[in-house]
C-alpha cells in the first residue's frame, strides 16, 4: 500500500521505516514530515480555525482559544500502563501489561485509526540541542493540535532532522487520537476515543498512545518521554528525571543559588518557577516550571536541565496578583489555550485571573456564560501553552546544555493539615526519606476524585516508569555518588496547610521567598532551626517577615510539628511502605522510619 508521502528530510533508516511501517498500518491520507517552521505553524493553525477547533483570539497576538471535548481534559492514570517485559519490574503503583499482549490490542485500535486524516512527523529534541548526547525523539500523530503544542514544547524540526542522522538513538512515540474520518462524516472540532491507551515500553524506549489529545497524553516528549521513559533511563546511567521546576535565586549580596522543587500536579511548581519575591533585595529568575533533569557535573555537583521549551500551565489561579510573570508571558501571544472561557471581545478569561468576571462569557463547553451560570466558565484544569522563551524572568541558563549546579532541593505537598511550612532534613539519606513519604490531595490534573490524600512519593506517582522501591534505591545510591558537602540539602514544605477556619495558614506566592530565604541560610549555616522529630523548623524569628502582613500565629500554626497529627501520619506510611514489598523497599528507608517512630515516642 502506498500513501502519498513528500520527500523524508532524514536518511534515518530507522526513522524512515518506522513511519512506513505506522502508514500502513493506521492508512493515513497523507504523510507530512513537519520543519517546525513558522509557515508550518500557520498552516496548522489556519486549518484548525477553519475546522473549529482553534477560535483566533483577536486580543492576543497569533494566539488561540480551543476547547477538548468534555471527557477528554486530564491525564489518564487509570489507562497509562508501563508494559516492562516482566510485571515485578512495573511495581506496585503502575498500571502493567505485557508487552506482546498490550501491542497485539492496540495494533486493533491503530488499524486504520488515521483513514481521512493526515499523519504528522515530529522530530524532537529534550534539552538543549548541542548537548553531549542529546535526547531526540521521534512523534507520529494525526493531530494537529499535538504537532503545533509540540511547536511550543519541545525544540523541534529542520534543527533536530539535522541532527538526527543515522544510526542516533531515538525514543518512538506513536499517538493516535483514534477517530478515523470516513467519507462523508463531518470531522468534530476535538475528535478522539472514548476508549484510551497511555502504554509505555520501558526497555524498548517506546510510547504508544491512543484515544485522547489531552496534554500530558498526547504530547509524549512530556510526561510520557521526560519522565516515564527517561526515570528508567536515568536510573539504567546514574541520573535522575523528576518532576521538578528549577529556579534561580540571587540574594541582596549578588550570591547565586539554583533550586529544584518537586511538587505533585496542580500543587505550584509553575508559580514558585516564575516567584516574584517580596524579600527586598532578592531576584528570582526562572529555569523550568515541570521536569528536571539531574546530572552529576565534572566537579560532584549535580546540575539541573530542563528538558522542555515552553510552559503547559494550570490557568486557574493565574493572576496578576499571584503570578504576574505567567500573565505578561501570555500577553506577548504565540499561545494555546485549552478549556478556558473566552471573552466576548476575544480574549481568555478564567477563575482567578481577575476579582470580578466579566458580565458574559463563553465558558469551556462553549456555553453562554454569566456570574450567576452556577458553574466555572474554566475547567480547573485549562491550561495554557506558550513558549518559555517569551518569559520575562526566564534566565539565560535556560538553554545551557551544561544545566545549572543544585543547591536545595524542595519537596512539598497539598496538605491541609500536619505537614509544616517547612523542615529542614537531617541528612541525604533522612531527605529521601522524607520525600518517599510525600502525599498529597489529588487535583484536577489527573481524571478521578479530587481531594483525596495519597502518596505520591518525590512528587512521582503517576510518571515513574519502574519500580517504586528501586526507585528510592536509586535516589539513595546518587547520595554515596559524590561527597555529602556537594549534595544539594533536601527541605519539605507545605504551602497549603490550613487552620481551624479552613483558611490557609500561610499566604503562599511571592511570600515564599521567605521560605526560600531561610533554607538558603540553613545551607550558608547562618540562620537557626529548631530539631523536632521530623526534621528542623525554622525557629521563631528565624523566618524574615519584613513587612508581612498575616496573621503571625497563623505563621506559627503552619510551622507546628504536632505529635498526634504524626502519630497517625506514621500509620499512613506504615499502610504505604507496606505495599511497597518486602524485598524491594530499601532497608534503609525501614530504619529511618523506625528511628521517626522512636523521635515522636510512638506505639
Ligand atoms: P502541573 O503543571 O500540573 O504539574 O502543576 P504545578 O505544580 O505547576 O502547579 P501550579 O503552579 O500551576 O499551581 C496550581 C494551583 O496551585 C494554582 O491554582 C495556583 O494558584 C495554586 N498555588 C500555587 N502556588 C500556591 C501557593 O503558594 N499557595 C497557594 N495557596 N496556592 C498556590
Ligand atoms: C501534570 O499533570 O503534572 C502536568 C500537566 O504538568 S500534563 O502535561 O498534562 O501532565
Ligand atoms: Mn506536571
Amino acid at each position: 500500500m502506498s500513501t502519498p508521502t513528500a520527500a523524508a528530510p532524514t536518511a534515518h533508516p530507522a526513522v524512515v521505516s518506522w513511519v512506513d511501517e505506522i502508514a500502513d498500518l493506521t492508512a493515513p491520507d497523507e504523510v507530512v514530515w513537519c520543519d517546525g517552521s513558522a509557515g508550518e505553524w500557520d498552516r496548522l493553525t489556519t486549518q484548525l480555525v477553519e475546522r473549529g477547533t482553534f477560535v483566533r483570539l483577536e486580543r492576543k497576538p497569533n494566539s488561540f482559544w480551543c476547547a477538548s471535548d468534555p471527557e477528554d481534559v486530564a491525564r489518564v492514570e487509570d489507562r497509562t500502563f508501563i508494559c516492562s517485559r516482566f510485571q515485578a519490574d512495573a511495581g506496585p503503583t503502575n498500571n502493567w501489561m505485557d508487552p506482546v499482549d498490550m501491542k497485539t490490542v492496540m495494533t486493533e485500535h491503530y488499524r486504520g485509526a488515521m483513514a481521512g486524516r493526515t499523519m504528522y512527523v515530529i522530530a524532537f529534541c529534550m534539552g538543549p540541542l548541542d548537548a553531549a548526547e542529546p535526547k531526540f525523539g521521534v512523534q507520529i500523530t494525526d493531530s494537529e493540535y499535538v504537532a503545533v503544542s509540540m511547536q511550543i514544547m519541545t525544540r523541534s524540526g529542520t534543527p533536530v532532522w539535522d541532527r538526527l542522522i543515522a544510526g542516533t538513538e531515538f525514543v518512538r512515540c506513536l499517538h493516535s487520537v483514534g477517530a478515523p474520518l470516513y467519507p462523508g462524516q463531518v470531522d468534530t472540532p476535538w475528535p478522539c476515543d472514548h476508549t484510551k491507551y497511555i502504554s509505555h515500553f520501558p526497555e524498548e524506549r517506546t510510547i504508544w498512545s491512543y484515544g485522547s489529545g489531552y496534554g500530558g497524553n498526547a504530547l509524549l516528549g512530556k510526561k510520557c518521554y521526560a519522565l516515564r521513559i527517561a526515570s528508567k533511563m536515568a536510573k539504567d546511567e546514574g541520573w535522575l528525571a523528576e518532576h521538578m521546576l528549577i529556579l534561580k535565586l540571587t540574594s541582596p549580596q549578588q550570591k547565586v543559588h539554583y533550586i529544584a522543587a518537586a511538587f505533585p500536579s496542580s500543587c505550584g511548581k509553575t508559580n514558585l518557577a516564575m516567584l516574584d519575591p517580596t524579600l527586598d533585595g532578592w531576584t528570582a529568575e526562572t529555569i523550568g516550571d515541570d521536569i528536571a533533569w539531574l546530572r552529576f557535573g565534572d566537579d560532584g555537583r549535580l546540575y539541573a536541565v530542563n528538558p522542555e521549551a515552553g510552559f503547559f500551565g494550570v490557568a486557574p489561579g493565574t493572576g496578576v496578583h499571584t503570578n504576574p510573570h505567567a500573565m505578561a508571558t501570555i500577553a506577548r501571544g504565540n499561545s494555546i489555550f485549552t478549556n478556558v472561557a473566552r471573552t466576548d471581545d476575544g480574549d481568555i478569561w478564567w477563575e482567578g485571573m481577575t476579582d470580578t468576571p466579566p458580565p458574559h462569557l463563553t465558558d469551556w463547553k462553549r456555553r453562554d456564560w454569566t456570574p450567576t451560570s452556577g458553574e466555572p466558565a474554566a475547567h480547573p484544569n485549562s491550561r495554557y501553552c506558550t513558549p518559555i522563551a517569551q518569559c520575562p524572568t526566564v534566565a539565560p541558563e535556560w538553554n545551557d546544555p551544561a544545566g545549572v549546579p543544585i543547591s536545595a532541593i524542595l519537596f512539598g505537598g497539598r496538605r491541609a493539615t500536619t505537614i509544616p511550612l517547612v523542615t529542614e532534613s537531617r541528612s541525604w539519606q533522612h531527605g529521601v526519606f522524607l520525600a518517599s513519604t510525600l502525599s498529597s490531595e489529588t487535583t484536577a490534573a489527573a481524571t478521578g476524585r479530587i481531594g483525596v490524600v495519597r502518596r505520591d512519593p518525590m512528587a512521582m506517582l503517576p510518571f515513574l516508569g519502574y519500580h517504586v522501591g528501586d526507585y528510592f534505591q536509586h535516589w539513595l545510591d546518587i547520595g554515596t555518588r559524590t561527597n555529602a558537602g556537594l549534595l544539594p540539602k533536601i527541605f519539605y514544605v507545605n504551602w497549603f496547610r490550613r487552620g481551624d477556619d479552613d483558611e490557609f495558614l500561610w499566604p503562599g506566592f511571592g511570600e515564599n521567598s521567605r521560605i526560600l530565604e531561610w533554607a538558603l541560610r540553613r545551607i550558608e549555616g547562618t540562620t537557626e532551626a529548631d530539631e523536632t522529630p521530623i526534621g528542623n523548623v525554622p525557629t521563631p524569628g528565624a523566618l524574615d517577615l519584613t513587612g508581612l502582613k498575616f496573621d503571625h500565629a497563623k505563621i506559627a500554626a503552619a510551622l507546628r510539628v504536632d505529635p498526634t497529627e504524626w502519630i497517625t501520619e506514621l500509620r499512613l506510611i506504615d499502610e504505604w511502605f507496606a505495599t511497597i514489598g518486602g524485598n524491594r523497599l530499601p532497608d534503609v528507608l525501614r530504619e529511618e522510619l523506625a528511628a521517626l517512630r522512636q523521635r515522636l515516642a510512638a506505639p
